[in-house]
């Protein structure tokens, strides 16, 4: 079964639909550049940093984490929201405890194979609902949408999940990524529509 998380927003504002959104059905594709090809026998995850032990895992080590399915919503800047998307893969949390983070960690970057990267506190993603997504709907995430793997990150908006994610950095001070540098927000709270900072 699903988790339904649907409702987090209740600890963010009001209304499910987050200020200045309009509800679209269709999941549209948003990237930076094309989608970047990937390859099942070379792809590895890495994880490095701040961390006890660094992590290279191969698709299939990556998918015998433990996994969860959530629906969640999901809000992109420029406006619109798609409600309930089924993801299935594996919490920030559970990755962070393969890689045991050291207690002088408080940021962390996430880094993609079309070289995009995006930032995030510690704290904001030690979250059950901050997911290394590979699977919607139950079918395996479609390339453009991030395919073989991709974070999402239902309290912020969409450009702070990494599509293609190929690692994660955990950094003892505070980094921005790709859009953060070019002026999007870096905290990014849709109910409060911190879209441009
Ligand atoms: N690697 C990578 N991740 C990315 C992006 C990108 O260009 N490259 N775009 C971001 C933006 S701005 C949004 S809104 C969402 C879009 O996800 P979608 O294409 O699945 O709708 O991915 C985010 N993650
Ligand atoms: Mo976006």
């Amino acid at each position: 079964m699903a988790e339904d998380v649907t409702d987090i927003y209740q600890s963010f504002g009001e209304d499910r639909l987050p200020p200045g959104q309009r509800k679209t059905d269709r999941f549209p594709v948003l990237s930076k550049s094309g989608t970047p090809s990937w390859d099942r026998e070379t792809w590895r995850f890495e994880v490095w940093g701040a961390v006890d032990d660094d992590l290279t895992l191969t698709f299939e080590e990556f998918t015998d984490l433990p996994s969860e399915t959530q629906i969640q919503d999901f809000h992109c800047v420029t406006g619109w929201s798609k409600f309930d998307c089924e993801f299935t893969g594996v919490s920030f949390p559970t990755l962070a405890e393969a890689a045991g983070v050291t207690d002088d960690a408080v940021h962390v970057m996430f880094h993609s194979l079309d070289g995009y990267t995006t930032d995030l506190t510690l704290e904001e993603c030690m979250r059950d609902d901050v997911l290394f997504v590979y699977e919607y709907d139950g079918e395996p995430l479609p390339a453009d949408h991030g395919g073989p793997l991709r974070v999402v990150t239902p309290h912020k908006y969409a450009y702070k999940g990494a599509k293609w994610v190929s690692g994660v950095e955990f950094l003892t001070e505070h980094e921005l990524g790709y859009w953060e540098k070019r002026g999007y927000s870096d905290t990014a709270n849709p109910w409060n529509e911190e879209r441009y900072s």
